[in-house]
């Protein structure tokens, strides 16, 4: 079997997804997701102009020889464009041997773990009593996992916080030029440990709650923060600190022991080697769609199983449902699962990716279809056309740009 089409779709059912769609000579079609928020094109151009051409002809069973090809044939290695264009080669590679063997591609990765993946939702508020609202309302619908987020008192617009209360969220904002967001570390550090004690006191200890930095802190504010919120018993703090800087963790980890979560950003082993071979985080987040797909996550889960380390992958809507179907495969199999994210997608999106996924009593399960068990529609995604999109700035009360 040869591959004989591999076709590039851009589509903007209420926000950009890419979707590379591979055709084989014995009729297969696999895809995968190659959105990257804010950068679609360049990952579309990486694999129209450069990867697609080369797939024509090769023998798509030969996953594991393409990948390598690709990344160590690119001489350019690693970076988030490159690894998304890997990735959705790959995805779709593992999602026309699944349909080859009549197998859900979880099987083919050594068998389901576990009867279900636990899934994280977002509950967020404009103020406290607006994020209890919420968290209830997600609580009721099932899940055991929830990420709690309120907007700041004193900070107009920052991450996680949609304009209007009880919208859905969606960072990228259209238009070529960002939008510029506020920060401030101490409004934002005398008010978390208050959001955490509203929560616990109104709902107690059963549910995991997960929070999410963003990037922000300093590793000593982190600290003092993990530290601020240890009789909170968090799921873990996402992003305490820019992880460009692997050892700045050792810092956090002297203060604090509420768990660590890292690595949505990241898009390759290399990124959270020093992080997980130290110990300096409990979950990594990386995600199939931008650390390379599932045969490059797979290495990263079984390297993170040797220190203790869990997965915690990142699932915000700017993954596609495509990429968020081969992460549930993925959770299914790696025996070190923590938990998946889970934002959920618009009923619009859902009419251009078909999914088989389940959702349940705050768990869900991939499908047992062959392959990924997902399709993509295309008469469906020339609907929506591409619409430039940017990721926000954030700059701090007097001016200074700060990671958003
Ligand atoms: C966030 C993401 O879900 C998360 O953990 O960090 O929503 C992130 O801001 C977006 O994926 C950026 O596109
Ligand atoms: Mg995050």
């Amino acid at each position: 079997m040869k591959i004989v089409k591999a076709e590039v779709f851009v589509t903007c059912p209420d926000r950009n997804f890419v979707t590379l769609k591979i055709t084989t000579s014995e009729g297969f079609v696999g895809i995968g997701d190659a959105t990257l928020n804010g950068r679609e094109l360049s990952v579309a151009s990486y694999l129209e102009d450069h990867l697609c051409p080369q797939l024509i002809d090769l023998d798509p069973s030969r996953i594991e020889d393409i990948w390598q090809t690709f990344y160590k044939g690119a001489y350019w290695r690693r970076g988030p464009v490159t690894m998304t264009a890997i990735a959705a080669i790959d995805m779709a590679l593992w999602d026309i041997k699944g349909k080859v063997a009549g197998l859900p591609v979880y099987d083919l990765l050594g068998g389901a773990s576990r009867e279900g993946v636990m899934v994280y939702c977002h509950a967020t508020g404009h103020s406290i009593n607006d994020l209890l609202d919420d968290y209830a309302k997600h609580k009721e619908m099932g899940f055991k996992a929830i990420r709690v987020q309120s907007k700041v008192p004193g900070i107009e617009r920052s991450y996680g916080i949609s304009k209007n209360q009880g919208e859905a969220y969606e960072p990228a904002a259209k238009g070529i030029r960002p939008n510029v967001e506020s920060w401030s570390s101490e409004k934002y550090l005398n008010f978390a440990p208050k959001m955490f004690d509203a929560i616990r006191n109104k709902f107690g200890f059963d549910d995991h709650v997960l929070h999410d930095v963003h990037h922000r802190l300093t590793p000593i504010e982190a600290g003092r923060l993990g530290k601020s919120i240890e009789e909170y018993s968090l799921f873990w703090m996402e992003d305490p600190t820019p992880a460009e800087n692997q050892e700045a963790f050792r810092l956090i980890r002297q203060h604090t022991t509420t768990p660590i979560a890292v690595g949505e950003v990241f898009n390759s082993i290399w990124d959270c080697k020093q992080l997980i071979e130290e110990q300096l985080i409990d979950y990594i987040r990386s995600t199939v769609t931008h650390a390379g797909g599932i045969t490059h996550m797979r290495r990263i889960a079984d390297f993170a199983a040797m220190y203790q380390v869990k997965t915690g992958a990142h699932g915000p809507s700017d993954i596609s449902p495509i990429g968020m179907a081969a992460g549930l495969h993925l959770d299914m199999w790696v025996p070190n699962f923590g938990v998946q994210e889970f934002m959920g997608y618009s009923e619009k999106m859902l009419s251009v990716f078909n999914t088989n996924w389940r959702f349940e009593n705050g768990y869900m399960h991939p499908s047992d279809k062959p392959g990924l068990g997902i399709e993509f529609n295309e008469v469906e995604a020339k609907k929506y056309p591409y619409q430039p999109a940017s990721l926000p700035i954030a700059r701090l009360e007097d001016g200074t740009l700060c990671n958003w």
